[in-house]
């Protein structure tokens, strides 16, 4: 199958077809960065248009999501290869009231990529969690948030970490389609990262 196939495939949000078209891109040869940028992740900025252009509504939505994860499942262990052990540890979660996860399922799988150890928190998730997984270990705090109603909750969470008297010995990184630079360091995280690889470089360095 030939990435446009695959692009097509994932914006009708047919798993089985997306399956098997990243199998066979990837036994042709095909790289895993090749796939995900050309046609997995232009499908998904599709299925916005459309949906912003009111033809798609959520379950298309749903469904085409579940399409692309499903491919990006099996592009895993091709993008976490070669990854040493102990780069650190990162928490990452989608933070509360938002559950878009496939930015953030691709930040994970590219920190893996990049020797970190991951601990996914999911979606929606909430101050004490973070706080509770620094307290654990994690030297890295990963947020992701799609939608501008949830971004706040970013600030929320990092105010809580400085309450708790932890903000010293973690460093922040925000990620997702709303978010920005300027505002990253408006609620004082540490980084803004634009996109999944370069939040796994930008945690390697933040830890440097
Ligand atoms: Co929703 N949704 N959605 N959605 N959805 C968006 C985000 C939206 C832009 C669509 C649109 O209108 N064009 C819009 C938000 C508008 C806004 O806030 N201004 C929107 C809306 C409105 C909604 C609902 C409110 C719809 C409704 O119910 N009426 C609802 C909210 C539900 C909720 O969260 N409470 C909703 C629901 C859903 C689904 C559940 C149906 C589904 C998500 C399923 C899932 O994730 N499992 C969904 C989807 C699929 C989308 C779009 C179409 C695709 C998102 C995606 O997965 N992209 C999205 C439109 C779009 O983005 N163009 C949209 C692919 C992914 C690889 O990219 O997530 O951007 P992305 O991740 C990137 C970067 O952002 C970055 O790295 C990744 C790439 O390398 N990144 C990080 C992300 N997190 C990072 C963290 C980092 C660093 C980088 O560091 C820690």
């Amino acid at each position: 199958m030939e990435l446009r196939s695959l692009y097509d495939a994932v914006i009708q949000g047919e798993a089985e077809n997306v399956e098997a078209g990243v199998r066979g891109a990837l036994d042709a040869g095909v790289a895993a960065d090749q796939i995900l940028t050309e046609a997995l992740i232009p499908a998904m900025a599709e299925v916005g248009r459309l949906f912003e252009a009111q033809e798609y509504y959520v379950p298309e939505m749903l469904v085409s999501a579940a399409a692309m994860q499903s491919g990006l499942n099996l592009l895993r262990p091709y993008l976490s290869e070669g990854a040493a052990s102990s780069a650190g540890q990162v928490v990452l979660g989608t933070v509360k009231g938002d559950l878009h996860d496939i930015g953030k399922n691709l930040v994970g799988m590219m920190m893996e990529g990049a020797g970190f150890q991951v601990v996914d928190l999911g979606v929606d998730v909430g101050a004490e969690k973070f706080i509770q997984a620094i307290r654990d270990g994690a030297q890295i705090v990963g947020m992701s948030a799609m939608l501008t109603t949830t971004m706040p909750g970013m600030r929320t969470i990092i105010e809580a970490i400085r309450s708790a008297g932890l903000r010293d010995q973690v460093k922040i990184i925000v990620g997702g389609a709303p978010l920005t630079s300027a505002y990253a360091e408006q609620i004082g995280a540490d980084a803004y990262a634009p996109n999944a690889s370069a939040a796994a470089r930008i945690a390697r360095e933040l830890l440097a």
